[in-house]
């Protein structure tokens, strides 16, 4: 017998999905970092054996679309919706569940088995207690408890998993129950195959990463990454990327005093590159303005936002 399925992981901005995702692939597919709207697209992370191929998405946070780019972002996510074998319904022992309620409400009436995992429960020791001080003070376990109620009370169909996505803790386990669910099915990709995006896709996105972890405020999220180059050779792979922005000033803050700025993305981009691909990489990146590119429905295509 052979079991596969799509299991979609969707969630607010912010609360681990990514981390999650790469944790259950094993492999860092999916950029994360302590910035909300880190993920822009849906993407794949395939865990094979001989007897079963988990097909992950990892989406981007659910929010209200204030501009094209972000629409894009939420058709992503609610396209996580449609196919799903299992439904994996990402929430941190901080969010309160009536943040989003617009699409809880829609997970609430999927009839396929969903799983919500509360992520980040390492904090809970950390988080502040509302309890009084000395009288009934709430210990982490107590703490979990109480968020553990509230969800079930929203979602009463689905199963409740605690994890630290980061610290792996309860991945194994949430591995093990998701393979119990798993349909009886053919496999969908190749077994070789670990994900549906192209090696150009990694690279614009480990640049982007470092861009949300160097610039401040808006800068991050004005930022396109296009690949205009990627030769790749026994020995290594040349690539030219094209950071695009939205405004002349904001040009100037990524490339920085004398270049500095962008030299450290540049350097530090191509760091995690020689990881990723396991060989040397030579990177040269530019930088161009193009005006208010999130707000344009051509420019978003260009770059792989399909809207229609
Ligand atoms: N303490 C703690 N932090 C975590 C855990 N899992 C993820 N994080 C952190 O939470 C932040 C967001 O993680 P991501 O995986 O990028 O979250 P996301 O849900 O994919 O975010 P978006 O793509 O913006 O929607 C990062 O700083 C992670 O390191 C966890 O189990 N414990
Ligand atoms: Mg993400």
């Amino acid at each position: 017998m052979h079991k596969a399925g799509f299991v979609n992981i969707v969630g607010n901005p912010n609360v681990g999905k990514s981390t999650l995702m790469n944790q259950l692939v094993g492999e860092r597919i999916s950029i994360a970092t302590f910035k909300a709207q880190t993920t822009r697209h849906r993407i794949m992370g395939i865990v094979n054996t001989d007897d079963m191929q988990i097909v992950f998405s990892d989406t981007p946070g659910v929010l209200k679309p204030n501009y094209k780019l972000q629409e894009s972002m939420l058709a992503f996510s609610e396209s996580a919706l449609q196919d799903a074998d299992v439904l994996l319904y990402v929430t941190d022992v901080v969010e309160t569940p009536e943040k989003n309620m617009e699409f809880l409400e829609k997970v609430q009436k999927m009839k396929i088995p969903v799983i919500l995992l509360i992520n980040k429960i390492d904090e809970l020791s950390l988080s502040p207690d509302p309890s009084p001080k000395g009288k009934g003070s709430e210990s982490p376990q107590q703490k979990l408890t109480t968020i553990v109620e509230k969800w079930h009370a929203l979602l009463p169909n689905a199963e409740i998993l605690p994890i630290s996505a980061k610290n792996k803790f309860g991945v194994d386990m949430l591995l093990k129950r998701i393979q119990e669910l798993l349909p009886e099915s053919p496999a969908f990709f190749d077994k070789d195959q670990l994900t549906d995006k192209p090696a150009r896709f990694f690279v614009s996105e480990i640049i982007r990463e470092k861009i949300l972890l160097y610039y401040d405020k808006e800068i991050p999220y004005s930022v396109e990454v296009r690949v205009e180059r990627f030769k790749e050779t026994e020995k290594n792979i040349h690539i030219n990327a094209i950071i695009y922005v939205e405004r002349d000033s904001q040009k100037g803050i990524i490339i920085g005093h004398q270049g500095m700025a962008l030299k450290k993305v540049s350097t530090e981009a191509r760091k995690s590159l020689e990881k990723f691909f396991a060989k040397p990489i030579f990177l040269e990146t530019f930088v161009k303005v193009d005006k208010d590119w999130r707000s344009s429905e051509r420019e978003l295509n260009s770059f792989g936002y399909n809207l229609d």
